[in-house]
């Protein structure tokens, strides 16, 4: 099958096969006009030779263009065509040679016939045309028959290539919920066939999975959806296959598909939800402040700030001010936390509603009122056993030191406050009980007297009293009794000291030989208050006289000024001392004053004592004896 175009100089004989009906032979007129030599079909054919038809035929002998087809990827050599001077007349006195780009490796021609032909498989995605100069000598002379002749091969496409999707791999999100239409995606593929040839690299788009939720423009390769509302908490995540088909998605040709992931980001479409209208949580009535009494949870299908809520309690009631709740911010659950004492005999259960609402409300997607929901917190109080209770903190009573054993000093009090009234067991606490003065009674708490009481000698019996509980757990507490013990006129005022008072030879009358104090152990309220005095006798003592001070001190005061060793070393003086309590108690002390002569200084060194040994010449060790008997026989006198 072949095709032969006559034309002035050059003949291009067009050795085609099926495919390649398309026989163009351009005749180039020095100048560049270009005419149509022959046109049955070519696309280019009609491009180039628009508005050169008034040039038809005009031809003139001269430069030739001509376009030669081969199409690509054929690895059989084989005849494209013919070149063939006007001159040649079939003697093979022309010789034909080729030049140019691929001559001599893609293509050759037959020397005698002017017949081009391929010598390899081309790509025309490698190289799309070749431009070739023929030459036709005169054997005989040697001389070009015809002028240098250039055409161009070009290489056909066919359609040897697979569209290629671009950018991949495709990641797309797009919120839940949102209008059909919405673009989600652009796929872009590629075909690298010639876009100006047939179909070969003409794309159509279209969807192999994700129907019915996506859509693709088949033209555009944009991905938009088809499906309203589309629920997030239904399903995340689309992975959306659009295939590409080149030759217009027609059968035999090639076809890649790529895929595209598609999710969905979250809107506020949903309000938190309880799951039980009754949440019942138990709480012991000794729960500290600050205990959780328990947690809800309210569901919230969306995610991240969509899903944030804040809880709350009914408020004006007894209940909420009891207990609060907080929102966990990181699990999103109401913490409910007790903030007031609870005391289970006055009050078992709380009732209250419980609120959750979301923070931020969105009304495009649910009215108001669906962003919260309510539940009821039933909070109920368990018993525990708690200890007894002392009525009082403490107690602190007083008894006076003379009060009889069996005196009843007061009654301590405690009560089991749980609705199981246990009876309540009294005891002293043994381990700082060291003086066991006091008794309880088991039953009733009532202290008395167990031992005589001396103010002088323990004047506080602070006491410990347990009262424990006999029944169940035999809770107990304790409280401290302090006991005072007031003091009575008991003790009888003394002299400070055993006094040992002298008088010196020449004292003046008056003068104050000894001052002289008391002491007495009572703690009379007052203070003490102390009486000196002589012994009441029938004459009044010409020697000596006590003048009370008036300051619990009183004088020894000479009433002559005759004193001599010589006449007497020693006088006697009994003292009396009274305190001031009711009655008053007194004792008497009898004074030995000695005489001394007080030589040099006016003093008696060792006091009476140096006197009398001297005036009666005795050892120091028997006058020691002496007086302590004395001393000791005057007090047993007195008492
Ligand atoms: C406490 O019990 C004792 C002994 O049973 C009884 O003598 C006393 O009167 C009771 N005291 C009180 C205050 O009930
Ligand atoms: C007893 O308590 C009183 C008052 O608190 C306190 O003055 C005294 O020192 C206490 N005595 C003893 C022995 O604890
Ligand atoms: C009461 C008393 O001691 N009186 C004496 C006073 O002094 C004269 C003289 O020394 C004595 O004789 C008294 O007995």
């Amino acid at each position: 099958m072949g095709n032969t175009e006559e034309m002035h100089g050059w003949t291009v004989k067009m050795s085609t096969p099926s495919v390649l009906a398309v026989v163009t032979v351009f005749s180039m007129i020095p100048g560049g006009v270009l005419s149509d030599m022959r046109g049955s079909q070519g696309l280019e054919t009609q491009q180039l030779a628009q508005g050169s038809s008034h040039l038809h035929r005009r031809l003139r002998r001269g430069w030739i263009w001509k376009q030669l087809f081969v199409p690509e990827e054929d690895p059989t050599p084989r005849v494209i065509g013919q070149l063939k001077s006007d001159s040649d007349r079939g003697e093979y006195s022309i010789k034909y040679v080729l030049s140019g780009e691929g001559a001599g490796d893609a293509f050759e021609i037959d020397e005698y016939s002017g017949e081009i032909r391929t010598l390899k498989k081309l790509d025309r995605e490698e190289k799309a045309f070749y431009v070739l100069q023929a030459q036709a000598i005169n054997r005989r002379s040697n001389e070009p028959e015809e002028p240098q002749s250039e055409f161009i091969i070009k290489v056909q496409d066919i359609n040897d290539n697979v569209p290629q999707f671009q950018n991949e791999p495709y990641v797309s999100s797009i919120p839940e919920m949102c209008p059909t239409g919405t673009t989600v995606a652009q796929v872009t593929a590629t075909d690298a066939d010639d876009p100006m040839f047939g179909n070969n690299a003409k794309l159509i788009y279209s969807i192999l999975q994700g129907e019915p939720y996506f859509s693709v423009e088949p033209k555009t390769g944009i991905i938009v959806t088809s499906w309203p509302n589309m629920d997030r908490e239904a399903r995340e995540q689309y992975l959306v296959v659009v295939q590409v088909k080149d030759m217009l998605g027609l059968s035999g040709g090639y076809s890649s598909s790529t895929t595209v992931t598609v999710s969905l980001t979250d809107v506020n479409d949903n309000g938190p939800t309880f799951q039980h209208h009754l949440y019942t949580f138990v709480v012991p009535e000794n729960a500290p402040m600050g205990t959780t009494v328990g947690r809800i949870m309210a569901e919230d299908g969306d995610i991240g700030i969509n899903a944030k809520m804040t809880y709350s309690l009914e408020d004006d009631l007894e209940e909420s001010s009891t207990f609060i709740i907080q929102t966990d911010p990181l699990t999103q659950e109401g913490v409910i936390l007790l903030v007031k004492p609870l005391d289970y005999e006055s009050k078992r259960r709380f009732v209250m509603a419980a609120e959750a609402v979301n923070d931020h409300v969105d009304t495009r997607f649910l009215a108001l009122e669906e962003f919260s929901d309510r539940t009821t917190l039933k909070i109920v109080v368990e018993d525990v056993d708690e200890p007894p209770v002392f009525l009082s903190p403490l107690y602190e009573w007083k008894v006076p030191e003379n009060a009889a054993v069996g005196t009843v000093v007061g009654s301590v009090s405690a009560r089991d406050t749980d609705t199981v009234n246990s009876p309540i067991r009294y005891a002293i606490d043994k381990r700082n009980d060291a003086t066991k003065a006091f008794k309880i009674e088991p039953n009733n708490g009532t202290i008395t007297i167990a031992k005589a009481l001396d103010r002088e000698t323990s004047n506080w019996h602070n006491v410990t009293v347990e009262a424990k509980e006999i029944t169940r757990n035999h809770l107990s507490s304790s409280v401290v009794v302090f006991i005072k013990v007031l003091d009575i006129n008991d003790n009888v005022p003394r002299l400070a000291r055993d006094y040992q008072p002298y008088i010196c030879e020449g004292t003046q009358a008056g003068e104050l030989i000894q001052l002289l104090s008391a002491v007495d152990p009572d703690d009379p309220v007052e203070g003490h208050h102390f009486y000196f005095s002589m012994v009441p006798e029938k004459h009044i003592n010409p020697n000596f006289t006590i003048r009370d001070n008036q300051d619990n001190t009183a004088g020894i005061v000479a009433r002559r000024s005759t004193f001599t060793r010589k006449d007497r070393t020693q006088y006697l003086l009994p003292v009396v001392v009274a305190d001031s309590g009711s009655p008053a108690l007194s004792s008497t002390s009898t004074l030995t004053i000695s005489v001394c002569s007080c030589q040099p200084a006016g003093h008696c060194p060792s006091g009476g004592v140096e006197a009398l040994a001297l005036s009666m010449g005795l050892s120091m060790q028997t006058l020691v004896g002496i007086l302590v008997s004395l001393v000791t026989l005057t007090a047993d006198l007195l008492s």
